[in-house]
């Protein structure tokens, strides 16, 4: 990470390659004698002005249009000058060459959305949500992310991070004048009161974050079963296409395969598996163990089974190793061969589905099952991306409430109560980076593209 910074760096911000124009952007405190020297002047603020960029030698190497933004009215909250020019890779390196020459450095991945969060141009979640956007694959994860860079998360942590606020003074406050006019702060219901509307605030959020995060990671369904029941046929026809190997012969898919599909903007990562059994056969049994790693890694698993025979042994034994683990939908297949109608049913207490995979008929009912885990009902969009770590600092504010309340009601200890409403604030300022560490900021700036 950089300390608030004193050089200038510069980097390429569209895409590397032949391209009708490539936009280069420096920001920091040399901009203007950069622009001296490059175009012979500096532009006046927010003017696009057309302009030759010169070599050391005085000639052209390059002409384009050139906008300046003067501190602190920019992205960076730096000086910073945009140099639009002519797509060329070569022209390219050119300029980025003389600006070197010029007293400009590389910069890193994410170094100007960094700057930006440093100057308080933006906050933590929306550097990320920038991240998010340009990384985007479907419309409604990129049209959430952009909710989010316009501070719809932010807003809502903030929010909360108030109202812990005025209840920390307020606990204080019970503290320091116990028995003021005979009235009991600390055990009058008020604090309670408000510690219990934070909370459940708190709960609304987290819920809305969670399917932020899927939109924006999708959500990851491991299909497990018996072989032959259907699994790769299944993957296929979510798909629309003949992404694994189909045939009759038990045992066919000995690797574990993986593939992106959306369903109504819902993006899912479908991992299609080898059938479960034991077996002599060396590289399926190696199959089956990778079938079983899988596990650990799905937001959910879809076992399949022939919707003729339903459960079989095994798979109650398989059940009943997954269920401290992971939720299961069953997936009851083949129904053109058991006669039954598709659509959602219930066997033996679990949400099912009974599908034909060789006709899609139930499929209908199979997306929106799917739609409603994540609460997504009808063609509803999430308010916003989230990621895991935003989830792990909800979880930790949730936490420290659940344990001021308990210090409140079971030790009726106002001091313990305020110490965990600012662990659950400090929690809460992670997400905007209030609250912040240098490896942190390392950790996710880093993870940005060049120019961004
Ligand atoms: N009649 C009928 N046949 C199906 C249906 N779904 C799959 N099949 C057939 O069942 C056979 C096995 O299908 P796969 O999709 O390869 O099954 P799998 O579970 O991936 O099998 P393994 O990879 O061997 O574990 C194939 O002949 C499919 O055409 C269905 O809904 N109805
Ligand atoms: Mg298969």
């Amino acid at each position: 990470m950089c300390a608030a910074a004193d050089d200038t760096i510069a980097a390429l911000a569209s895409a590397p390659g032949p391209a009708g124009v490539a936009v280069v952007r420096v920001s920091g405190p040399a901009v203007p004698e950069i622009a001296q020297r490059l175009i012979g002047r500096l532009p006046e603020p927010r003017r696009a002005v057309l302009a030759r960029f010169r070599d050391a030698g005085g000639s052209t190497i390059d002409q384009g249009v050139v906008l300046y933004f003067a501190a602190p009215a920019s992205f960076t909250g730096e000086h910073v000058l945009e140099l639009q020019g002519h797509g060329g890779p070569v022209l390219v390196d050119e300029l980025l060459s003389r600006l070197l020459e010029l007293g400009a450095r590389l910069a890193g991945p994410g170094e100007f959305s960094e700057r930006a969060f440093l100057n308080d141009k933006l906050s933590l979640d929306q550097a990320e949500a920038i991240a998010d956007a340009i990384a985007a694959g479907s419309r409604v994860s990129a049209r959430a992310a952009i909710r989010s860079l316009e501070g719809a998360f932010a807003r809502e942590v903030e929010a909360l991070v108030e109202a812990l606020t005025r209840l920390r003074v307020y606990t204080e406050a019970a503290i320091d004048f116990p028995d003021e006019d005979d009235v009991d702060f600390l055990g009058d219901g008020e604090i309670e009161r408000r510690l219990s509307a934070i909370t459940r605030e708190l709960a609304a959020l987290r819920a809305q974050a969670a399917q932020g995060a899927v939109f924006r990671d999708g959500l990851r369904l491991v299909i497990l079963g018996r072989p032959n029941v259907g699994k790769s046929s299944l993957l296929n026809r979510l798909a629309r296409r003949e992404t694994a190997i189909v045939t009759d012969i038990a045992g066919t898919t000995r690797d574990v395969l993986q593939q992106q599909l959306s369903i109504d903007g819902l993006p899912l990562v479908l991992v299609d598996t080898a059938g479960l059994r034991e077996t002599e056969d060396p590289i399926e049994a190696e199959g089956v163990r990778r079938a079983r790693a899988e596990i650990a890694t799905a937001d959910r698993i879809l076992l399949v089974i022939d919707d003729r025979t339903g459960l079989s042994a095994a798979d109650r034994t398989l059940l009943d190793e997954i269920d401290a683990e992971i939720e299961v939908t069953l997936i009851a297949n083949k129904i053109d061969l058991s006669g039954r109608d598709p659509g959602m049913a219930n066997v033996d207490g679990r949400p099912t589905v009974r599908v034909a995979a060789i006709d899609g008929r139930g499929f209908d009912a199979l997306g929106a099952h799917l739609k409603s885990l994540v609460g997504i009902e009808d063609n509803a969009e999430p308010a916003f991306v989230a990621r895991r770590r935003h989830l792990v600092a909800l979880d930790r504010a949730a936490e420290a409430l659940a344990d001021g309340h308990e210090r409140l009601v079971v030790d009726g200890a106002g001091d313990l109560l305020a110490e965990e409403l600012r662990l659950a604030q400090n929690a809460l300022g992670e997400i905007t980076g209030r609250v912040s560490s240098d490896d942190l900021l390392g950790e996710i700036f880093s993870s940005f593209c060049i120019g961004k």
